[in-house]
Protein backbone atom coordinates (compact mmCIF):
# COMPACT_ATOMS: atom_id res chain seq x y z
CA UNK A 1 0.00 0.00 0.00
CA UNK A 2 1.48 2.75 -1.44
CA UNK A 3 2.04 6.02 1.24
CA UNK A 4 1.38 8.35 -1.18
CA UNK A 5 -2.08 9.63 -2.81
CA UNK A 6 -0.75 10.63 -6.32
CA UNK A 7 2.06 8.35 -7.15
CA UNK A 8 3.04 4.56 -7.05
CA UNK A 9 6.16 3.51 -5.57
CA UNK A 10 7.70 0.30 -5.75
CA UNK A 11 11.72 -0.46 -5.30
CA UNK A 12 12.61 -3.26 -7.94
CA UNK A 13 16.50 -4.27 -6.13
CA UNK A 14 18.66 -0.66 -6.37
CA UNK A 15 15.90 0.83 -8.34
CA UNK A 16 13.33 3.28 -7.53
CA UNK A 17 10.19 3.34 -10.02
CA UNK A 18 7.95 6.09 -9.26
CA UNK A 19 4.30 5.90 -11.45
CA UNK A 20 2.41 8.85 -11.70
CA UNK A 21 -1.22 7.72 -10.72
CA UNK A 22 -3.75 10.24 -11.72
CA UNK A 23 -5.52 8.70 -14.31
CA UNK A 24 -8.71 10.25 -14.57
CA UNK A 25 -6.84 13.64 -15.15
CA UNK A 26 -4.06 12.18 -17.30
CA UNK A 27 -1.70 12.58 -14.49
CA UNK A 28 -1.94 16.28 -14.23
CA UNK A 29 0.04 18.27 -11.78
CA UNK A 30 -1.15 19.86 -9.14
CA UNK A 31 -0.17 20.49 -5.54
CA UNK A 32 -0.66 17.32 -4.18
CA UNK A 33 1.67 15.34 -7.08
CA UNK A 34 4.40 17.88 -6.26
CA UNK A 35 4.61 17.15 -2.54
CA UNK A 36 4.34 13.78 -3.17
CA UNK A 37 7.32 13.46 -5.81
CA UNK A 38 9.22 15.36 -3.33
CA UNK A 39 8.77 13.30 -0.35
CA UNK A 40 9.38 10.41 -2.54
CA UNK A 41 12.84 11.64 -4.26
CA UNK A 42 13.54 12.88 -0.80
CA UNK A 43 13.51 9.37 0.91
CA UNK A 44 14.99 7.72 -2.75
CA UNK A 45 18.20 10.21 -1.97
CA UNK A 46 18.35 9.05 2.10
CA UNK A 47 18.41 5.30 0.56
CA UNK A 48 21.90 3.84 0.35
CA UNK A 49 20.23 0.87 -0.83
CA UNK A 50 19.32 2.69 -3.91
CA UNK A 51 21.25 3.83 -6.40
CA UNK A 52 18.92 5.42 -9.43
CA UNK A 53 15.17 6.15 -9.98
CA UNK A 54 12.34 6.13 -12.98
CA UNK A 55 9.57 8.20 -13.21
CA UNK A 56 7.07 7.15 -15.63
CA UNK A 57 3.24 7.66 -16.08
CA UNK A 58 0.44 6.02 -17.86
CA UNK A 59 0.45 4.20 -21.35
CA UNK A 60 -1.82 7.04 -22.45
CA UNK A 61 -0.10 9.98 -20.57
CA UNK A 62 3.22 11.01 -19.23
CA UNK A 63 1.70 13.78 -17.61
CA UNK A 64 -0.52 16.31 -19.62
CA UNK A 65 0.70 19.22 -18.02
CA UNK A 66 0.17 21.71 -14.75
CA UNK A 67 -3.55 21.00 -13.59
CA UNK A 68 -5.42 23.22 -15.44
CA UNK A 69 -8.77 23.04 -13.16
CA UNK A 70 -6.20 23.98 -10.28
CA UNK A 71 -4.55 27.06 -11.91
CA UNK A 72 -7.47 28.38 -13.31
CA UNK A 73 -9.12 31.03 -11.22
CA UNK A 74 -6.00 31.84 -9.56
CA UNK A 75 -4.30 35.38 -9.87
CA UNK A 76 -1.26 36.85 -10.17
CA UNK A 77 -0.85 37.41 -6.56
CA UNK A 78 -1.00 33.95 -5.55
CA UNK A 79 0.84 32.49 -8.40
CA UNK A 80 3.67 34.85 -7.92
CA UNK A 81 2.92 35.17 -3.75
CA UNK A 82 3.20 31.39 -3.43
CA UNK A 83 5.81 31.48 -6.37
CA UNK A 84 3.45 28.69 -7.45
CA UNK A 85 5.28 25.38 -8.62
CA UNK A 86 8.79 26.29 -7.98
CA UNK A 87 8.88 23.30 -5.35
CA UNK A 88 9.82 21.00 -8.52
CA UNK A 89 12.89 22.99 -8.83
CA UNK A 90 13.77 20.50 -5.58
CA UNK A 91 13.66 17.87 -7.95
CA UNK A 92 16.34 19.06 -10.25
CA UNK A 93 18.79 18.75 -6.57
CA UNK A 94 18.11 15.32 -6.08
CA UNK A 95 21.77 13.74 -6.25
CA UNK A 96 21.34 10.24 -8.05
CA UNK A 97 20.05 10.36 -11.27
CA UNK A 98 16.54 9.94 -12.13
CA UNK A 99 15.31 8.44 -16.04
CA UNK A 100 12.06 9.64 -17.12
CA UNK A 101 10.79 7.10 -19.06
CA UNK A 102 8.05 8.59 -21.13
CA UNK A 103 4.51 7.07 -22.89
CA UNK A 104 2.02 9.32 -24.70
CA UNK A 105 1.18 12.72 -24.04
CA UNK A 106 4.40 14.55 -22.15
CA UNK A 107 2.56 18.18 -22.46
CA UNK A 108 3.41 21.58 -20.48
CA UNK A 109 4.67 20.86 -16.76
CA UNK A 110 4.19 17.61 -18.17
CA UNK A 111 6.97 18.07 -21.09
CA UNK A 112 9.16 20.12 -18.35
CA UNK A 113 8.97 17.42 -15.49
CA UNK A 114 10.68 14.82 -17.92
CA UNK A 115 13.09 17.98 -19.08
CA UNK A 116 13.76 18.21 -15.59
CA UNK A 117 14.84 14.35 -15.07
CA UNK A 118 18.06 13.64 -16.26
CA UNK A 119 18.03 12.04 -19.32
CA UNK A 120 14.05 10.84 -21.22
CA UNK A 121 13.25 7.25 -22.70
CA UNK A 122 10.52 7.60 -25.14
CA UNK A 123 8.20 4.60 -26.04
CA UNK A 124 7.44 4.83 -29.58
CA UNK A 125 4.12 6.64 -28.74
CA UNK A 126 5.59 9.76 -26.87
CA UNK A 127 4.26 12.88 -27.80
CA UNK A 128 6.04 15.99 -26.45
CA UNK A 129 4.56 19.85 -26.58
CA UNK A 130 4.44 22.78 -24.49
CA UNK A 131 0.95 23.94 -25.45
CA UNK A 132 0.58 26.54 -22.48
CA UNK A 133 -0.15 29.37 -25.29
CA UNK A 134 -3.36 27.59 -26.57
CA UNK A 135 -4.01 28.33 -22.68
CA UNK A 136 -3.09 32.31 -23.14
CA UNK A 137 0.07 31.47 -20.61
CA UNK A 138 3.93 29.92 -21.15
CA UNK A 139 5.84 27.14 -20.18
CA UNK A 140 6.20 28.01 -16.03
CA UNK A 141 8.39 24.86 -14.95
CA UNK A 142 11.62 25.55 -17.07
CA UNK A 143 10.16 24.44 -20.50
CA UNK A 144 11.52 27.53 -22.20
CA UNK A 145 14.80 27.01 -21.36
CA UNK A 146 15.55 23.63 -20.99
CA UNK A 147 13.38 22.85 -24.27
CA UNK A 148 15.63 25.29 -26.06
CA UNK A 149 18.53 23.92 -24.69
CA UNK A 150 17.94 20.49 -26.01
CA UNK A 151 16.57 20.73 -29.21
CA UNK A 152 18.00 24.22 -30.39
CA UNK A 153 16.16 27.66 -30.40
CA UNK A 154 14.22 26.96 -33.98
CA UNK A 155 12.58 24.19 -32.99
CA UNK A 156 11.41 25.44 -29.43
CA UNK A 157 10.47 28.61 -30.77
CA UNK A 158 8.32 26.91 -33.17
CA UNK A 159 7.12 24.50 -30.61
CA UNK A 160 6.03 27.17 -27.94
CA UNK A 161 5.00 29.67 -30.29
CA UNK A 162 2.48 27.28 -32.06
CA UNK A 163 1.43 24.37 -29.19
CA UNK A 164 2.50 21.48 -31.84
CA UNK A 165 3.28 18.13 -30.61
CA UNK A 166 6.62 16.39 -31.38
CA UNK A 167 6.73 12.58 -31.68
CA UNK A 168 9.21 10.36 -30.55
CA UNK A 169 11.30 9.82 -33.58
CA UNK A 170 11.06 13.72 -33.92
CA UNK A 171 12.24 14.03 -30.21
CA UNK A 172 15.18 11.68 -30.86
CA UNK A 173 16.32 13.19 -34.01
CA UNK A 174 16.20 16.40 -31.85
CA UNK A 175 18.22 15.22 -28.95
CA UNK A 176 15.41 15.58 -26.88
CA UNK A 177 15.28 11.74 -26.04
CA UNK A 178 18.02 9.54 -25.54
CA UNK A 179 16.40 6.41 -27.09
CA UNK A 180 13.04 4.95 -28.26
CA UNK A 181 11.90 1.80 -26.92
CA UNK A 182 8.64 -0.22 -28.13
CA UNK A 183 5.46 1.43 -25.65
CA UNK A 184 5.48 -2.59 -24.35
CA UNK A 185 9.05 -2.68 -23.14
CA UNK A 186 8.96 0.76 -21.77
CA UNK A 187 9.08 0.58 -17.86
CA UNK A 188 12.03 -2.75 -18.23
CA UNK A 189 13.76 -0.88 -20.53
CA UNK A 190 14.28 2.00 -18.36
CA UNK A 191 14.50 -0.47 -14.70
CA UNK A 192 16.99 -2.20 -17.00
CA UNK A 193 19.13 0.87 -17.48
CA UNK A 194 18.79 2.06 -13.92
CA UNK A 195 19.92 -0.75 -13.02
CA UNK A 196 22.77 -0.26 -14.66
CA UNK A 197 23.18 3.02 -13.33
CA UNK A 198 23.01 1.70 -10.18
CA UNK A 199 25.37 -1.02 -10.35
CA UNK A 200 28.40 1.76 -10.75
CA UNK A 201 30.55 3.88 -8.14
CA UNK A 202 28.19 5.58 -6.20
CA UNK A 203 30.15 8.27 -5.85
CA UNK A 204 31.50 8.31 -9.57
CA UNK A 205 27.53 8.21 -10.53
CA UNK A 206 27.34 11.47 -8.14
CA UNK A 207 30.21 13.07 -10.11
CA UNK A 208 29.34 12.15 -13.44
CA UNK A 209 25.92 13.25 -13.07
CA UNK A 210 27.26 16.46 -11.54
CA UNK A 211 29.44 17.69 -14.35
CA UNK A 212 27.29 17.24 -16.76
CA UNK A 213 24.89 18.54 -15.53
CA UNK A 214 27.64 21.72 -15.17
CA UNK A 215 27.62 21.88 -18.81
CA UNK A 216 24.42 23.99 -18.83
CA UNK A 217 25.07 26.14 -16.03
CA UNK A 218 29.03 27.49 -17.11
CA UNK A 219 31.00 27.99 -20.14
CA UNK A 220 33.11 25.58 -21.77
CA UNK A 221 36.59 26.27 -19.62
CA UNK A 222 34.87 26.63 -16.22
CA UNK A 223 32.93 23.93 -17.22
CA UNK A 224 36.22 21.70 -18.22
CA UNK A 225 37.90 22.76 -15.09
CA UNK A 226 35.08 21.79 -12.92
CA UNK A 227 35.00 18.13 -14.66
CA UNK A 228 38.33 17.82 -14.05
CA UNK A 229 38.62 18.26 -10.00
CA UNK A 230 36.05 16.30 -9.81
CA UNK A 231 38.17 13.50 -11.76
CA UNK A 232 41.01 14.41 -9.79
CA UNK A 233 38.42 14.50 -6.14
CA UNK A 234 37.49 10.45 -7.53
CA UNK A 235 40.70 9.44 -6.99
CA UNK A 236 40.59 10.23 -2.98
CA UNK A 237 37.73 7.39 -3.30
CA UNK A 238 38.48 3.38 -1.80
CA UNK A 239 36.17 2.65 -5.09
CA UNK A 240 38.49 4.49 -7.80
CA UNK A 241 40.83 1.99 -6.26
CA UNK A 242 38.78 -0.94 -6.44
CA UNK A 243 37.79 -0.01 -9.53
CA UNK A 244 40.92 -0.32 -11.60
CA UNK A 245 42.13 -3.03 -9.22
CA UNK A 246 38.94 -4.90 -10.85
CA UNK A 247 39.78 -4.41 -14.86
CA UNK A 248 43.46 -5.29 -14.15
CA UNK A 249 42.28 -8.63 -12.21
CA UNK A 250 39.74 -9.15 -14.96
CA UNK A 251 37.14 -9.21 -11.86
CA UNK A 252 33.99 -7.36 -11.05
CA UNK A 253 34.22 -4.42 -9.06
CA UNK A 254 32.81 -4.62 -5.18
CA UNK A 255 31.78 -1.49 -4.36
CA UNK A 256 31.63 0.31 -0.82
CA UNK A 257 30.64 3.94 -2.01
CA UNK A 258 34.09 5.14 0.22
N1 LIG B 1 -5.15 19.66 -16.26
C1 LIG B 1 -6.29 19.20 -15.71
N2 LIG B 1 -7.02 18.19 -16.28
C2 LIG B 1 -6.57 17.66 -17.43
C3 LIG B 1 -5.37 18.11 -18.05
C4 LIG B 1 -4.66 19.16 -17.40
N3 LIG B 1 -3.47 19.63 -17.88
N4 LIG B 1 -5.19 17.39 -19.18
C5 LIG B 1 -6.22 16.53 -19.27
N5 LIG B 1 -7.05 16.69 -18.22
C6 LIG B 1 -8.29 15.97 -17.92
C7 LIG B 1 -9.41 16.39 -18.86
O1 LIG B 1 -10.02 17.59 -18.40
C8 LIG B 1 -10.33 15.19 -18.79
O2 LIG B 1 -11.06 15.25 -17.59
P1 LIG B 1 -12.67 15.01 -17.61
O3 LIG B 1 -12.78 13.57 -18.02
O4 LIG B 1 -13.05 15.28 -16.21
O5 LIG B 1 -13.23 15.94 -18.62
C9 LIG B 1 -9.35 14.01 -18.66
O6 LIG B 1 -8.13 14.59 -18.20
C10 LIG B 1 -9.08 13.33 -19.98
O7 LIG B 1 -8.65 14.31 -20.91
P2 LIG B 1 -9.32 14.48 -22.37
O8 LIG B 1 -10.76 14.04 -22.35
O9 LIG B 1 -9.02 15.86 -22.83
O10 LIG B 1 -8.47 13.40 -23.19
P3 LIG B 1 -8.18 13.42 -24.75
O11 LIG B 1 -7.55 12.09 -25.05
O12 LIG B 1 -9.37 13.83 -25.52
O13 LIG B 1 -7.06 14.57 -24.96
C11 LIG B 1 -5.03 15.77 -24.40
C12 LIG B 1 -5.78 14.42 -24.40
C13 LIG B 1 -4.72 16.18 -25.85
C14 LIG B 1 -3.74 15.58 -23.65
C15 LIG B 1 -5.93 16.86 -23.75
O14 LIG B 1 -6.37 16.35 -22.48
C16 LIG B 1 -5.22 18.15 -23.49
O15 LIG B 1 -5.02 18.92 -24.40
N6 LIG B 1 -4.86 18.44 -22.22
C17 LIG B 1 -4.27 19.68 -21.81
C18 LIG B 1 -2.82 19.81 -22.28
C19 LIG B 1 -2.28 21.14 -21.87
O16 LIG B 1 -2.73 22.19 -22.25
N7 LIG B 1 -1.24 21.12 -21.02
C20 LIG B 1 -0.58 22.30 -20.53
C21 LIG B 1 -1.20 22.72 -19.25
S1 LIG B 1 -0.55 24.28 -18.64
C22 LIG B 1 0.94 23.87 -17.98
O17 LIG B 1 1.32 22.75 -17.96
C23 LIG B 1 1.74 24.99 -17.39
C24 LIG B 1 3.02 24.46 -16.79
C25 LIG B 1 3.69 25.49 -16.00
C26 LIG B 1 3.07 25.62 -14.64
C27 LIG B 1 4.03 26.23 -13.71
C28 LIG B 1 3.36 27.36 -12.99
C29 LIG B 1 4.39 28.23 -12.30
Amino acid sequence: MSQYETILVEQRGPVTLITLNRPQALNALNAQVLADLLAALAAFDADDSQGCAVLTGSEKAFAAGADIKEMQAQGFAEMYGTNHFSGYETLTKTRKPIIAAVAGFALGGGCELAMMCDFILAADTAKFGQPEIKLAVAPGMGGSQRLTRAVGKAKAMEMVLTGRMMGAEEAERAGLVSRIVPAADLVEDAVKTATTIAGMAPLAVKANKEMVDAAFETGLSMGVQFERRLFHGLFGTADQKEGMAAFIEKRPGAWTGK
